[in-house]
């Protein structure tokens, strides 16, 4: 894994030193990169690492949960629970699984926890013995076999532990990785835009936990929020705080997994310096491609829900910095029942995204910012804040550092995928009245 790692950025740099006329070369390598203090630490990218190392699945394997060791903090040893799979030889711990529409799964689950578990495929059409349902759970030390053929259309999909009352704990404790189905739609629209797993092609499973001193993970949630919700004071993005992501002058596509307890995210990018939100290309949700991209600047993600999303860099500058954020929202927004006659909410009226990497933007956002810093309403302006942020409260996720110029002519396809219209002339309406109750 590490020399594939190795072979993506030397491929990287040497493609951004042919455009740059060999100035690296001359002064014997890439510049050195200090990264800001406050996202010190680098990604950790699925499909490169040994955590969401790539199982591309052909043939029955042995998937594990245990006991592991993993720096979240760095320079610190954490407990956590994992997923392994010993594949060619690699250990490879919550894989990132990859395989066809209409492939077969032959896995067989060792529990190797000392409490009941099974694993829930999350998206997966399969039958009721192999969907995980916590019926099926089998106690510590014991084996469960998995035998299905995936039918889902091309999609960001994953799996998860799924014991009853366990669920919740192991998830936030580690298990739990990603399940990519590819198909004839999807692989066209890869090369169409060029886009390669793990290079440019960049999962991100976004994970709110507490952690102590230590650098331990700690679950202990009180009788309220056991009642309510358990909610991490700060988000880790593939299990790494504070990360940056360095990046070139082109399209990057993100594929945004909420692996989080209760926390409810609205993704955005900032353009560093201003304060104005970007544009972004919504290309997926949980079922797989839309049928075409939607421009959006905001989108919000529940717990397991998935987005996938194409970033587009090609006229930002070497040496800009974006900032992926979860923007401010009001969680308990229509909490007395929707607004009369319903009408849009009284909600402040968004900012005007700006185009992608635009310098005439970054300008303006930053202008723009200023005008708007006063009559700006932050989630939590009043309130003392605890260290556990608010579900709604803004929060920074990740820094991309654009560093590299490379040369990128692709552009986004008009049409993603075809997707047949639902008959929903034959269908009954139903009123459904949600309403909250405590979870005793
Ligand atoms: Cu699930």
């Amino acid at each position: 894994m590490t020399s594939q790692r190795n072979a993506i950025t030397a491929g990287a740099a040497g493609a951004a030193g042919l455009a740059t006329a060999g100035a690296w070369w001359f002064r014997g390598g890439a510049p050195e990169f200090t990264p800001d203090a406050s996202f010190p630490n680098r990604l950790r990218v699925p499909g490169t690492d040994a955590l969401y190392g790539v199982l591309d699945i052909a043939g029955a394997f042995t998937i594990s949960s245990k006991g592991v060791t993993q720096e979240i903090l760095p320079g610190k040893s954490a407990a956590m629970l994992a997923y392994e799979v010993v594949y060619q030889g690699k250990k490879l711990l919550n894989p990132l699984m990859r395989l066809r529409t209409g492939a077969k799964v032959n896995a067989t689950l060792q529990n190797g926890l000392e409490e009941m578990s099974i694993i829930h495929w999350h998206g997966l059409k399969v039958d009721g013995k192999n969907d995980g349902h916590p019926h099926f759970a089998v106690a510590g030390g014991a084996k469960y076999e998995y035998n299905f053929t995936v039918p889902n259309r091309a999609a960001t999909y994953w799996y998860h532990p799924h014991p009853h009352h366990l669920t919740s704990k192991q998830v936030y404790l580690g298990l739990g990785g990603l399940f990519i189905v590819e198909d004839e739609e999807e692989l066209a629209m890869q090369k169409a835009l060029d886009l390669a797993l793990g290079a440019t092609d960049i999962p991100l499973v976004l994970h709110d936990r507490r952690i102590d001193d230590q650098g331990q993970l700690v679950f202990k949630p009180t009788d309220d929020e056991k009642a309510d919700v358990f909610l991490g004071s700060q988000v880790l993005v593939n299990w790494t705080p504070k990360p940056y992501f360095e990046a070139a002058t082109r399209l990057y596509r993100f594929r945004v997994l909420n692996a989080s307890n209760a926390r409810v995210y609205k993704l955005a990018f900032r353009t560093e310096g201003g304060d104005q939100l970007l544009y972004f290309q919504l290309i997926g949700t949980d079922g797989g491609l839309i049928d075409r991209p939607r421009k959006i600047s905001e989108v919000f993600l529940s717990p397991s829900e998935r987005v996938d999303v194409l970033l587009y860099l090609r006229n930002a500058k070497v040496g800009d910095a974006i900032t992926s954020v979860s923007v401010a929202f009001d969680a308990m927004e229509h909490e007395d029942g929707p607004p009369a006659g319903n009408k849009p909410a009284d909600t402040p009226k968004a900012e005007k995204p700006a185009e992608q990497g635009g310098h005439a933007a970054h300008a303006a956002a930053a202008s723009d910012a200023k005008a708007k810093a006063d009559d700006k309403q932050p989630a939590t302006t009043a309130e003392a804040k605890s260290d556990i942020p608010e579900i709604g409260e803004a929060q920074d996720l990740m820094r991309i550092h654009v560093r590299r110029k490379e040369p990128y002519t692709r552009t986004v396809p008009e049409t993603l995928s075809r997707i047949m219209p639902i008959n929903a002339l034959c269908g009954t309406a139903r009123v459904i009245k949600l309403d909250h109750v405590k979870m005793v």
